[in-house]
């Protein structure tokens, strides 16, 4: 296209989050910026060594386990490391909580905020270049707060910024902070910077896509069975059933379901009584994205999952999160039968 022009005025992550912290005026330190661009830092390494990996062959068993005692693989190992070091490095972080660490990581410093991490979300995809994702979420500690673990014991309600970076075809990042709208932005390989291409992402509010893990519903609850098969076998004359969309990557759901809407859960079932993803790193942070774009995200007991409050830093809870209508659908027939 000759009318095609190169764009001279992008707005880059470095970019926004300056203007973000301006518009806070002399409210803001300066501390959540510099968070925010070790943060981006991270996300580019992992972006980058995710990449390489086939090539590299950094794939394989790294001989560690996790916290679960899944077989942990090398990257697994990689992204945490490169993710720890960064929040250690900028000074600004306390206490540190990863997917891939049994316990919370306490920095020495007086690092005013507190960070949850799955650094390789969706890791059993690796081997077959299926996307992955870092999910992350922060909260801003108490003054008095001396570092420790119980400090991110918190509702999702008190996540100060939370969002997730897939690593797919290209680089996704989604970023929301408290009270904001969501935007998105894409990793500019030849750059290397993300650029704001997806400004205030809103979810539509209803679509016919479903997003499960079927190979479960032998476990299911009568609820969840019925939800299920009432968008599969719609009761309406001529009604069309729901399409199924499910990558097994949560990173790589939730930015399906948040460009093009639907419902994706992982529900607490028979097998799984409290679900399978974890309420701090995985679920929380979703929501506040799911949230701010307009769209819903509840518990496998109906209760908003932002309320949700941990007890220990790896709980898990079952989870229905998308468009609005399409959550409140699901709850509709869970309040009925569960
Ligand atoms: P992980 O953190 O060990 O990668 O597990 C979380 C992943 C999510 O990305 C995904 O939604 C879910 O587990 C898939 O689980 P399943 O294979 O049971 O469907
Ligand atoms: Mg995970």
């Amino acid at each position: 296209n000759a009318d095609a022009e190169i764009k001279t005025d992008i707005i880059t992550l470095t970019r926004y989050l300056t203007e973000a912290q301006h518009d806070l005026g002399s409210y803001a330190t300066g501390d959540f910026t510099l968070l925010c661009h070790a943060l981006q830092f991270s996300f580019k390494s992992i972006a980058y060594y995710i990449r390489r990996a086939t090539l590299i062959n950094l794939i394989g068993l790294a001989g560690s386990a996790n916290s679960t005692g899944d077989d942990q693989k090398k990257l697994d190992v990689i992204g945490n490391d490169i993710f720890i070091n960064a929040m250690r490095g900028c000074g600004k972080v306390k206490v540190l909580v990863s997917e891939e660490e049994d316990e919370a990581i306490i920095f020495p410093g007086n690092g005013k905020y507190a960070v949850v991490c799955d650094p390789i979300d969706g890791s059993s995809n690796l081997d077959a270049g299926v996307s992955v994702g870092t999910i992350f979420g922060i909260f801003k500690l108490d003054d008095g707060a001396t570092g420790k673990a119980e400090d991110v014991l918190l509702p999702g309600t008190e996540l100060v910024a939370s969002g997730f970076t897939m690593y797919g075809a290209s680089a996704n990042l989604v970023l929301t902070m408290k009270g904001g709208n969501v935007n998105g932005f894409t990793l500019d390989n030849a750059l290397g910077e993300f650029i704001l291409t997806h400004p205030d992402m809103k979810m539509p509010k209803s679509r016919s896509i479903y997003s499960v893990n079927e190979g479960n519903s032998l476990y299911w609850t009568e609820g969840c069975k019925a939800y299920f098969e009432s968008i599969k076998y719609p009761a309406e004359a001529g009604a069309k059933p729901y399409s199924a969309r499910y990558i097994g990557s949560m990173v790589a759901d939730a930015y399906r379901t948040l460009c093009y809407g639907g419902i994706f859960a992982y529900p607490a079932d028979k097998k799984s009584p409290k679900g399978k993803l974890r309420i701090l790193y995985e679920c929380a942070p979703m929501a506040m994205v799911m949230e701010n774009a307009g769209g819903l995200a509840i518990t496998s007991d109906r209760q908003r999952m932002l309320d949700l409050v941990p007890e220990h830093i790896h709980d898990r809870s079952g989870i229905f999160m998308g468009s609005y209508n399409e959550v409140m659908k699901a709850k509709e027939i869970l309040d009925k039968l569960d």
